[in-house]
């Protein structure tokens, strides 16, 4: 028996710092549309979708990005994008840049919401593993600055029972990290969803630039195939603000293999059918997850 479902990842080309947070909406409801039109009942957004990659930006005060924050979800300005899913049934997972006062601390995260087909808030997630450096770097051709801006996430890895089956959350550099997938596989989890800004140029290594298609798809193949998982990986692609991001969004089914790719660096959407069934494949047989070495390894994490 097959327990399949439609999903789009939905790449959006730049969203220039002039465009409105309305027009950038209005992209993401496009693709909604279009994703319904191809028969998908969930739709991948990116990493921060709704904005520019402000993090690339240096800026005296930090808080002057908060422009680019989301005080809540759904919000004032996000309600259209909930709306118009739960009018076509479909749902959809949403990075974004979160603003919270938690015991009255102003905290900032990067973070993504997951949302059910009636227009229900399953989950959110908050990105573990923040890349770049806190200090402005002038000589360099743009900045990396997650880690002045956002604090590192504190959800863990949790799973959710959604769309059928049990889904988790990366957000972009967390993908390159096998421990991120495992404690979502070590849940069970049979569906992954990655949304990600990845420049071409990584300014302090730039020998690693020529592969820098090469590491993304292979960490969401390695992702996908040791744990016996679905990968679908959303990105922001093209030259935003001057800054070349390498596309690639794609879907990468259990076996490892890419079941689908983006063929541009604009809003497009990446459409497969996904048979969570396949999973069981690689978890049950090729990594049993019941045998002794993972018990072992879930008490380590345990500790
Ligand atoms: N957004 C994000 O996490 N991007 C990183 C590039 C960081 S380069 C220091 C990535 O892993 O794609």
């Amino acid at each position: 028996m097959t327990r399949t479902i439609g999903i789009a990842a939905a790449q959006i080309g730049p969203v220039p710092r002039s465009q409105t947070r309305a027009e950038t909406l209005d992209r993401l409801i496009a693709l909604l549309r279009q994703a319904k039109r191809g028969d998908c009942e969930l739709v991948v957004f990116t990493e921060c979708a709704l904005t520019p990659f402000f993090p690339h930006w240096w800026s005296e005060d930090p808080a002057a990005n908060d422009i680019y924050c989301e005080r809540s979800m759904p919000g004032p300005q996000t309600q259209p994008l909930f709306d118009e899913a739960a009018r076509l049934g479909i749902g959809f997972c949403l990075g974004y840049a979160e603003l919270v006062d938690e015991g009255g601390s102003i905290r900032r995260y990067n973070s993504a919401v997951l949302v059910e087909r009636d227009g229900r808030v399953v989950g959110h997630y908050r990105k573990t593993h923040l890349p770049g450096h806190f200090d402005h770097r002038p000589g360099n051709p743009f900045q990396n600055l997650e880690k002045l801006y956002f604090e590192p996430g504190n959800l863990g890895f949790p799973v959710f029972e959604a769309f059928g089956g049990k889904v988790g959350m990366l957000i972009c550099n967390d993908r390159r990290w096998p421990e991120c997938y495992r404690c979502l596989g070590l849940q069970g989890c049979e569906l992954v969803l990655i949304g990600f800004n990845t420049p071409r140029h990584y300014p302090e290594f730039p020998d690693t630039d020529r592969l820098a298609d090469f590491h993304h798809q292979l960490s969401l193949q390695a992702g996908a195939y040791q744990n016996g998982m679905w990968v679908v990986g959303a990105a922001k692609a093209g030259v935003e603000e001057g800054v070349e991001q390498i596309g690639g969004s794609m879907i990468v089914a259990p076996s490892g293999e890419v079941a689908a790719r983006s063929t541009t660096l604009g809003d497009e959407l990446v459409i497969h059918r996904c048979d969570l069934n396949a999973c069981r494949t690689y978890k049950e047989g090729v990594f049993p997850s019941r045998n002794r070495r993972v018990d072992q390894f879930e008490r380590l994490l345990e500790s």
